[in-house]
């Protein structure tokens, strides 16, 4: 299961783990690596589908961390989670960091300055190949509020995010690999951070995914402050439950992701949520159970104008060169396997094209190279077609999304193993009976001239997922 198949269930849980003395509702308690990897482990446990490790405060007020000091805060965490198999993202401002975050395993970095902080920050994004969370802020935190004056705040900020947007695509970042995030707290009052809320939709229409990170912040404290018996001195735990509403709101309102302290409220407000608007209410609820209790197969919403991973899925299948992706309804060949259940029915995504860095050779590890996928899903289209409902078929961008997530994570020597994790991946879609994989090694080091190297596997879903 990945973070990209997960959001077509609902907003991508990004659970926060500050590994800094400092921070203003977590600092302190995680700051040794071994506190901080048992944290992240229980929030991956509790439903998070990426950990947001931060090595730096940026509280108003709080000292800044030399870079080599907030990189020995988290890589040794970033390490043990990305071992683990957890998506972990890296909340830095500093380029340096995040290169180093990346080659530890982090796959996506958070920088909630959007890239003022750093001029080399939109390189390095580019050159790793990351996911880029981009915050809006207007500078180092600032506790006066003296920089939160806007004279319309939605528009405004809109703006900054696409100025910010086209500056990364400029740098070479991927237009696929782009999140926007309004910056919650960072240069706005209380009022601009609920209008921004009240307007996710004007954010996402910029076509970008939208990260909204609201958890304990003090706008909720100042709501708080306002009801009978309510004070804004409470500790910030105290603000978990309405974190939790305001993640149901923005699933609500298109939100690709939400970052919070308290994962299993937000996991529950998102499962009502979603059985809210779901016919199976227990199939909602178990979209964000951890995975190992996890008892059916994803379910994939319709994309939406709004659904980020779609789009992100959609880019990346056009700019990873040769990719094509073609659904048919032929009696054609078995794949051979089980066809008891098989109407012949097909989706086809290949010459899907990912650079990554698999191989035995340490040059094949250091330097990366092709690796080129077709993959063939055994899944019944009459529903889909009858209807002309893409709720009723595999969204062929989150295909071709997981798929590319799966073959860039961490390196293996074998074409085998990278076969294997991508039919994991497509067997775990809702309705495929069985799933073909083929990944091909064309500049394979191999002493002769040759045309291709590849393996297939077919698999079929788990027993309980089916
Ligand atoms: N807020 C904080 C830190 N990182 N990242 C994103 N993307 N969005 C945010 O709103 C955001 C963030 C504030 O600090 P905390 O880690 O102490 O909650």
């Amino acid at each position: 299961m990945t973070i990209l198949q997960k959001h077509a269930d609902g907003p991508v849980v990004f659970g926060v783990l500050n590994v800094t003395p400092d921070s203003f509702s977590d600092g302190g308690r995680y700051l040794g690596a071994e506190a901080a990897i048992a944290r992240g482990k229980e929030l991956a446990a509790q439903g998070a589908d990426v950990i947001d490790i931060g090595g730096e405060s940026t509280r108003p007020g709080a000292a800044p961390v030399p870079h080599d000091e907030e990189q020995r805060r988290i890589v040794p965490v970033i390490r043990a989670l990305t071992a683990e198999g957890i998506a972990v993202s890296v909340d830095t401002i500093h380029a340096a960091t995040a290169r180093e975050a990346v080659a530890a395993g982090a796959r996506i970095i958070n920088d909630v300055s959007g890239g003022l902080a750093d001029p080399e920050m939109y390189r390095a994004v580019a050159e790793t190949g990351a996911t880029y969370v981009i915050g809006h802020w207007r500078g180092i935190p600032d506790p006066g509020h003296d920089r939160s004056v806007y004279a319309e705040v939605v528009t405004e900020v809109r703006a900054e995010l696409a100025r910010l947007a086209e500056a990364a695509l400029a740098a070479g970042v991927a237009r696929s690999r782009i999140v926007l995030d309004p910056g919650l707290g960072f240069d706005k009052t209380a009022p601009q951070g609920w209008a921004l809320l009240r307007e996710v939709d004007r954010l996402a229409s910029l076509g970008y995914p939208v990260l909204i990170g609201v958890s304990r912040k003090r706008m909720l404290a100042e709501l708080l402050a306002e009801l009978p018996g309510g004070s804004i001195h409470a500790g910030p735990e105290s603000r978990d439950l309405v974190t939790a509403v305001v993640s149901a709101l923005a699933a609500r309102a298109g939100a690709w992701g939400v970052r919070v302290h308290d994962v299993p409220g937000t996991v529950q407000a998102l499962a009502v949520e979603r059985a809210w608007g779901a016919a199976d209410p227990l199939s909602a609820a178990a979209a964000h159970a951890p995975s190992a209790v996890r008892v059916t197969p994803p379910t994939h919403r319709p994309s939406s104008g709004m659904d980020g991973s779609a789009r992100l899925a959609d880019a990346d299948a056009r700019e990873t060169v040769h990719s094509s992706a073609s659904a048919s309804a032929s009696a054609s060949a078995s794949a051979g396997t089980d066809t008891d259940t098989d109407t012949g029915d097909r989706i086809t995504l290949t010459g899907l094209e990912v650079y990554a860095h698999h191989g035995v050779f340490d040059f094949e590890r250091e330097t990366g190279q092709r690796f080129i996928v077709d993959v063939e899903l055994a899944v019944p289209l009459g529903a889909a077609a009858g209807a002309d409902d893409l709720a009723r078929t595999v969204n062929y961008g989150d295909l071709a999304e997981a798929v590319v997530a799966a073959v860039r994570r961490d390196p293996v020597d074998l074409i085998e193993t990278v076969a294997e994790r991508v039919a994991d991946i497509a067997v775990g879609f809702a309705g495929v009976r069985f799933a073909r994989v083929t990944v091909h090694k064309p500049d394979a080091p191999i002493q002769a001239t040759f045309a291709d190297v590849a393996v297939t596997v077919v698999r079929t879903p788990r027993e309980e997922a089916r």
